[in-house]
This record gives C-alpha cells, sequence and structure tokens, in this order.
C-alpha cells in the first residue's frame, strides 16, 4: 500500500451540513445487463449563501450526458469518486444520464443482477454505484421511479405505490412508482425479476387495509407463510407496544439469493437475504423459524426507527440500528420466552462483542472515524446499542421510556438526526438526567466490576461494595452510569426485600461514582446476592461466588436468566478449574444437578436444554488473556463425556417420553430442543439405543430433528457420520439453503483431511464463491466453529482462509471484511499460532488492490 493511495478516513467532529438539497429525484432506469440506463432529473436547491461547487458521489459510473435547466452543462469536473458541477444558480433542475453494469457487479451494493432478478442495495454508500447523488442520510428527497425492462422481467418493484404502468411499442414494459415519503438514497430499493408471489393483507388499528406481498423465485410459495405471518404479528405488535403504525398502502418484501447481509428496509420495499424469508418444516430448523420472525420484524420496525426518523450522518447509525435491535429482541421476547431470547442476546454480546471491544476494531456504538462504512454495521453497533437502549428502559420504565419515544416522533419524524437527539427526548419526556449515562454513546471497550461482598451479623446489614474500572484497553474512559440489578436470596431461595436507609429500594442500584456501597438493612442471615440480574449493563463483573453459592441461584433465582448465568459461571469455573489443574472431572454436586433437571424437566423444556449446555469456546477464550486453545477443547469433550456417560439412562428416558408434535408451537419447539440436547449428549456414548435414535431423527421430516442428528454425529465423531452426510446430500442437492447446513456440518468435521475436504467442496455442484450464504457456510462454519482444525498447528487453517480472503478481495469486499473477523483477535493466541496467523494478515496488507473494507480492518489488527 503506498501512502498515496492509502484510503481515507472520516471523522464524525468533521461533519457539515449539506450545501444544497434535492427535494425531489425523477429516476428512470432501461435495465439491460450489461448497460442499464440511469437517468435523474433532480430538482436542487442551495441551502447556504455560498458560492460552493455541488459534489456528487459516484462510483463506477459511466456519465452520458449532463443538463441544468434543460441545457447541455460542461461546467464540470469529473473525479474518482465525485462529480464536481461548478458555477450553479440558488435553484436549479439538474439532468444526468449515466450507464452502470449491473451483470459484472458482484460486490452486491448498488444495483447487480444475479439469480436472474435485478435487486438493489445501497446502504450504506451504494446508491452512488447507480447515479451521481448527494449520497449521505441527511439528503431527504421524494422518489419517482420508472422501471423499464424486458417482459421476462414481470415484475418492475420501487418504493412506495405503483401509479402507472404499460407495454411500450418495442416489446419492453414499464411501471412508475412513488414514494411521498422523503427519504435518502439509502433507503431506495429496485428489483426486476420473475417471481412467485403471496400476497395477504393488514388492517391497521385505524383500520386502514395495507395489502402486503412476498415475491419469491418460482416454486418456494410453500416457504412463504411463516414470512408473512410474522410480518402481521410484527405490525399488530408494534401497534400494541409502541403505538406504531404502518403508513403506506403497501408492503413488499422480496427473497433473494445473493445477500450480503440478512435483510434491507428499504421503505416499502424490503429486500431479503432468501435464507431470513423462506422456511417450512421440512427445510427450516425450529431456530430459522425464529431468526425469520426476528428480522422480519426488525425490518418491518426501521420502518419508523430508521426510515421516518432517520440518521444524521453515518456515525450515528446506532440510532437506528440499536434503537431496532432492542425492538426486535422485545418482540421476540414478548411473543416467546423472555428468558431465551435474553440468553441468546446476553452469548452475543459476551463472546462476539466482548472480544470485539477488546481488540483492534474496539469503537464506542457511535464511532468517531471510518474509512469503510460497511465495517461498523458491528454486534457493537447493533447489540451494544441495543444494550445501551435497554439500560435506559431500566432507568426509565416501561411507561416513562414510551413517553421518550412519542417526544422523539413528535420532535423529529421526517429528519435526519442524531444519537443526542434520542438521548434529549428520552430525558426530556422522562425528566431524568442521562448526562452521565451518554458516555456510553463515546467511550468504546468494556467496563469492569469489581463487587466485594459482606453480611454483618450483628447489625443485620449486608454491604455490597461496587468498584468500576475503565477497560484494559480504553484507560481513559470517565466514570459511566451503571444501572446494577440485584436480588438477595435467603437461605430457603426466597427474594428479601430490599432497604436502605429505611426506605425499600428498588432492584436496581445506580452505580454513578469510581466505588459505592450499599448497604441492606434488616437482612437476618447472609443472603446470596444475584449480581447483574438479566444482565443489566454490559460490564464484566468480577465476583468470588462459591459453587455452592451458584447452585443456590441455578435453583432459585426468580429470573430464568439468572439461573442460567450461575449455571455457565459454574461451569466456566469447573472448566478453568481443569484447565489449571490438567484433571478434568465434573464435581458430583453439578452432576447431580444435572440429573435431576433431566429427570424432573419443571418448567420450560428449552431453558433446561440450555441449562445443560457447556459454555461455548468463545465463552470461555474470554477468560483468557492467551486462549489455550487446545485445553479448551480437550476440557470440553472431556465434561460433556462425563456429562453424557453419568446421564445416559436419564437421555435416553427423556428422550423417549417426550412426544413431539411435529407442530411449530412453542411447546412443541421446546420439547425438541431438550430432545435433541439429549441426542447430542447420546451421540457421545455407547448405550445400544443410539444408532437407531440417531438413524430415525437423521431421517425425520422435520429439518429441526434431521439435523440435530447430522450435529451430533459430526461433533462426536461419530461412525454414522459419512454415511448420513452423503445420504442428506443426495436428498437435498436441490435446495441450496439447506445445502447451506450440509456445508455447514461439512465444514466442522474435525478430521485430519479437514483442509482438503473443504478445498475440494469448492467444486462441489452446490458451491459458489459469489454466493455470500454459500462462502459463510463452508468457510466461516469452519473458522469459527472447527476450533481444532482452523487453529492446526501447521497453519494449514489459516491459509485456508487467508486463501479466500485474496480471493474475495476482488469479487465480493463486504464478504471479505466480514469473513476476516476471526484473524482479528490474533494477538490472543500462542506465538506459533499468532505469527502464522500474523503472516495471513500481512500477506493481504500487500496485496495490490486491496479494498478498503479489508484494508481498515488488516491496517487496525496490525498496528494494534
Ligand atoms: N440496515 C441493514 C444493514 C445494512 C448493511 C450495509 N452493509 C439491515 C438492518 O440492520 O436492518
Ligand atoms: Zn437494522
Amino acid at each position: 500500500m503506498s501512502a498515496t493511495s492509502k484510503p481515507q478516513a472520516q471523522y464524525l467532529k468533521d461533519y457539515q451540513a449539506p450545501q444544497f438539497s434535492i427535494q425531489h429525484i425523477d429516476l428512470r432506469f432501461e435495465l439491460a445487463p450489461l448497460k442499464t440506463s440511469v437517468q435523474s432529473t433532480m430538482t436542487i436547491n442551495r441551502t447556504d449563501e455560498s458560492n460552493a461547487d455541488l459534489l456528487l458521489d459516484g462510483v463506477d459510473l459511466t456519465l452520458i450526458s449532463l443538463m441544468v435547466d434543460d441545457k447541455a452543462y460542461d461546467d464540470y469536473t469529473l473525479e474518482d469518486e465525485k462529480l464536481i458541477i461548478h458555477n450553479l444558480p440558488e435553484s436549479f433542475i439538474l439532468k444526468i444520464e449515466n450507464h452502470i453494469d449491473p451483470q459484472t457487479n458482484t460486490s452486491l451494493e448498488g444495483l447487480y443482477l444475479s439469480g436472474g432478478a435485478y435487486c438493489t442495495q445501497c446502504e450504506a454508500e451504494g446508491f452512488r454505484k447507480i447515479t451521481y447523488y448527494l449520497d449521505r442520510p441527511d439528503v431527504l428527497a421524494s422518489f419517482d421511479v420508472t422501471i423499464i425492462a424486458d417482459k421476462k422481467y414481470t415484475h418492475l418493484l420501487s418504493n412506495g405505490n405503483q401509479i402507472e404502468s404499460g407495454n411500450l411499442d418495442d416489446g419492453r414494459h414499464f411501471v412508475k412508482w412513488q414514494d411521498p415519503f422523503k427519504k435518502p438514497s439509502y433507503l431506495f430499493a429496485l428489483v426486476a425479476g420473475d417471481f412467485d408471489v403471496l400476497r395477504d393483507h393488514y388492517t391497521t388499528q385505524s383500520g386502514r387495509k395495507v395489502e402486503l406481498a412476498l415475491f419469491v423465485d418460482k416454486g418456494n410459495l410453500s416457504k412463504t407463510p411463516h414470512a408473512m405471518t410474522s410480518l402481521k404479528k410484527s405490525m399488530q405488535w408494534d401497534e400494541e407496544r409502541f403505538n406504531l403504525e404502518y403508513d403506506l398502502d403497501i408492503y413488499m418484501i422480496v427473497a433473494v439469493d445473493f445477500f450480503n447481509m440478512g435483510a434491507m428496509e428499504n421503505k416499502g420495499l424490503n429486500i431479503f437475504n432468501s435464507k431470513c424469508v423462506l422456511a417450512n418444516q421440512e427445510t427450516a430448523t425450529d431456530k430459522d423459524y425464529h431468526t425469520i420472525e426476528s428480522i422480519v420484524g426488525h425490518e418491518y420496525f426501521h420502518n419508523w426507527t430508521g426510515n421516518r426518523v432517520t440518521c444524521r450522518d453515518w456515525f450515528q447509525l446506532s440510532l437506528k440500528e440499536g434503537l431496532t435491535v432492542f425492538r426486535d429482541q422485545e418482540f421476540s421476547s414478548d411473543l416467546g420466552s423472555r428468558a431465551l431470547n435474553r440468553i441468546d442476546a446476553v452469548k452475543v454480546m459476551r463472546t462476539h462483542q466482548f472480544s470485539e471491544d477488546a481488540g483492534p476494531m474496539a469503537h464506542p456504538i457511535r464511532p468517531e472515524k471510518v474509512i469503510e462504512m460497511n465495517n461498523f454495521y458491528t454486534v457493537t453497533v447493533y447489540d451494544k446499542g441495543a444494550e445501551v437502549i435497554r439500560m435506559m428502559h431500566t432507568l426509565l420504565g416501561e411507561e416513562k421510556f414510551q413517553q421518550g419515544m412519542a417526544l422523539y416522533f413528535e420532535r423529529h419524524d421526517g429528519q435526519a438526526v442524531t444519537c443526542d437527539d434520542f438521548v434529549a427526548a428520552m430525558s426530556d419526556a422522562s425528566g431524568i438526567d442521562l448526562t452521565q449515562f451518554k458516555r456510553w454513546y463515546s467511550q468504546a471497550g468494556t467496563p469492569k466490576l469489581n463487587v466485594e461482598q459482606a453480611y454483618d451479623e450483628q447489625n443485620q446489614t449486608f454491604t455490597l461494595s461496587i468498584e468500576q474500572f475503565a477497560p484494559d484497553n480504553q484507560p481513559n474512559n470517565a466514570l459511566l452510569h451503571i444501572p446494577f440489578a440485584i436480588e438477595l436470596l435467603d437461605s430457603d431461595g426466597q427474594s428479601l426485600p430490599l432497604v436502605i436507609d429505611n426506605q425499600p429500594q428498588d432492584s436496581v442500584l445506580n452505580v454513578t461514582e469510581k466505588t459505592q456501597q450499599f448497604v441492606f438493612e434488616g437482612i437476618k442471615q447472609r443472603p446470596v446476592a444475584v449480581l447483574l440480574e438479566d444482565f443489566s449493563a454490559p460490564c464484566i463483573v468480577n465476583q468470588n461466588t462459591s459453587a455452592a453459592d451458584l447452585l443456590h441461584i441455578m435453583r432459585f433465582a426468580r429470573s430464568d436468566f439468572s439461573r442460567w448465568d450461575a449455571q455457565q459461571r459454574l461451569f466456566t469455573n469447573e472448566m478453568k478449574a481443569a484447565i489449571a489443574s490438567g484433571e478434568a472431572c465434573l464435581s458430583d454436586d453439578i452432576l447431580s444437578a444435572l440429573k435431576l433437571l433431566v429427570d424432573n424437566r419443571e418448567g420450560d423444556l428449552a431453558l433446561i436444554a440450555e441449562l445443560l449446555k457447556l459454555p461455548s469456546y468463545d465463552t470461555l477464550a474470554a477468560e483468557y488473556a492467551v486462549i489455550p486453545v487446545d485445553d479448551i477443547i480437550a476440557v470440553q469433550n472431556a465434561f460433556e463425556s462425563q456429562i453424557a456417560n453419568f446421564l445416559t439412562e436419564s437421555l435416553v428416558n427423556c428422550y423417549n417420553v417426550l412426544e413431539d408434535d411435529g407442530s411449530t408451537s412453542a411447546t412443541a419447539v421446546a420439547v425438541r430442543a431438550l430432545k435433541q440436547l439429549c441426542l447430542y449428549y447420546l451421540a457421545k456414548t455407547n448405550h445400544s439405543d443410539v444408532n437407531s435414535l440417531i438413524r430415525e431423527s437423521a431421517h425425520s421430516n422435520n429439518m429441526t430433528n434431521a439435523l440435530a442428528a447430522l450435529s451430533a454425529v459430526v461433533k462426536a465423531n461419530h461412525s454414522l457420520c459419512d454415511t448420513l452426510l452423503t445420504e442428506f446430500d443426495a436428498k437435498w442437492r436441490h435446495d441450496v439453503l439447506v445445502m447451506d447446513k450440509w456445508f455447514a456440518l461439512q465444514a466442522m468435521k474435525d478430521s485430519a483431511t479437514s483442509i482438503s475436504d473443504i478445498k475440494a467442496l469448492y467444486d462441489h455442484p452446490s458451491f459458489d464463491f459469489g454466493n455470500p450464504n454459500r462462502v459463510r457456510a463452508l468457510v466461516g462454519s469452519f473458522s469459527h466453529f472447527n476450533i481444532t482444525q482452523f487453529h492446526r498447528a501447521d497453519g494449514e487453517g489459516y491459509q485456508l482462509l487467508g486463501d479466500l480472503l485474496v480471493k474475495l478481495n476482488d469479487i465480493n469486499p463486504q464478504n471479505a471484511s466480514r469473513m476476516l473477523t476471526p484473524f482479528m483477535s490474533w494477538k490472543r493466541y500462542d506465538e506459533n499460532r499468532s505469527a502464522a496467523m500474523k503472516a495471513q494478515l500481512q500477506r493481504l496488507a500487500d496485496l495490490d488492490g486491496l479494498s478498503d473494507d479489508l484494508f481498515e480492518k488488516v491496517e487496525k489488527a496490525l498496528e494494534s
């Protein structure tokens, strides 16, 4: 990378309001694979007194003509990624025609042709790959869009309402769309293809009828009802919980196979990765069903939090993403199990987010410096962003939080605003001072809390001393306002009333100082304290809770989340002790507690399944500065075998007793979750029934069961593994989404030939380097979940990923950058491994034509 070609960073502190506004844009597309014509007519005004040039963004465009107020105009300069137009009047009509090439656009950003359909992705800065524009979120315009195409593209779609359609003399046809809501360019969408359509409708709380349409590839209609039901549930939930109603006459979702992310919230025309839409019981697992419901909800909820009120600049991304993730989490929790949803969210935080926050890509939820915006659609902006919203919700309570939301919309509907504007609405509506709290927006890293407990028998007081520390990698962070929720349990497991200074105290303590003491009165015996109940703040808590107390919390905490949390702590402590001593042996107390869970099966079966799982590799890894890869895997295997052998009869019994009715009800889902867990452990035993149980499950017509059996045999290196995988390939080769599950299983096989097996799969007829789903299924699963083979001592695993990144750098830089993640923590491995990972990073740094996406992360990784 020469100094001159180094990509330039943008800084939040440099934000300037645009000097021009675009009120309206009329777009006319004539679609053709290699040469699509885009004609854009924009009504533009100056917004200040300066005589500034108009700087339009444009990438990979061929400029054909430019007119100002209907006259040819040549007072402009064309640079690499800017069109600079000089000496413009106060207000004017700018007409531009340019050509683009959708067929060779493999970046899946801008307008691209794949799988036989034209499709767009504009967030964050993809619109500039379509036409010259002020491609920034604070320029809001109304859009009229005319699409002209060959009639084989039966559906021509864009945002808003269809206002005209017809045939042209040359045999093509056209459709014209009008979006009545002003929007930034990142919410523009266009789709042209030949689809099957599921149509439905929804009547809003105010009685308006909204047309719903779901467009999928031909032959996929049977896989659409779940997404449609999810959409209707989302619409109803947003009315009931947030008093927000849909605003257009039609809501469209299109599912496409080639897509970089899960989905995109374009106004009135969501575009989805087909993986996040298509499901039936035969092809999709219960987890897929849950993910689909949550993503359909997420995109729908963006209609208000993102579209009606959008971001002033991309540094404010968490304004819409953190808030919308919080909303989709609440949606899932209101509709399903709150505890299980919380467990899922916290797993993401404690593994991926904490690791990002401690590594070279650490950034606040409102980043201050960005080279490639696509690199900031991170677990920090999304998931930690949602935790920050959740903390405000905890501090304000539901009622005041909703008043804050109402004030936010009252003040900012139709505007592009900042995170500060959001917090101001919350604070003004509730009267709660959030000044110190706002530091969560500007400080990276995970805060640490030391908690000491002291019981004073004589005075019957219990004191919690809490001290907050800045994260190691952010030593200058200022003190945060941390909502720290607790529960105190007596020896019978009863929750004790909290009293401080003779006043009842609610369960959320406001930690705002460096050290703080909370003295609880009237405590007649040493209590067991449940700390950071429900993960009330994204912090790491250092505590020395004994195994006996953790078992007590597991049994009695009022929060199911905290019961699981105690179990995770207990296992983590045991595993760490085993790694330290070299002796992997779970205590009888723990094994008996697990046996009770399986035998009694009290409460939510899906929660019991969670309580029986060991912490993941990532959870354990987070405990170490230098990750003891081999030890973690060895202890995990040893503990799992021990559990499997100790509980064999209970597991077989539990598996046989539970009846799966094959439905999608919450009860059936929970039954399957526990049965699968039994099978997972049983595959590690020699019980005589195991092979037939596995075969039966693998041949089930229900994908949850089938996949559970396959993943159990893969993880256990079971003798049935190859046979079952071959059968699965033969059965599902026609269905690429199901084949992704198969690629993932193949990638997770821990075998000496893993590397060559994966390379051989690159030639499998279903594999395609241009398709992000395929690449992630195969190589992503390998680098994230096949720990032993990815981290092979000979560096072959790293070489495989390095080779892929070099290839993807040219095909799809966004996907390459995402796939790079495992290398970001290269410093946390032993000397040999970290040197081998670093060599791959250096290889990328030296690559000619390294994309901005990879450059930013590689540079950060190497300089850290
Ligand atoms: N807003 C999109 C993500 C866009 C990612 C751009 N690289 C999906 C979502 O968060 O809903
Ligand atoms: Zn989103």
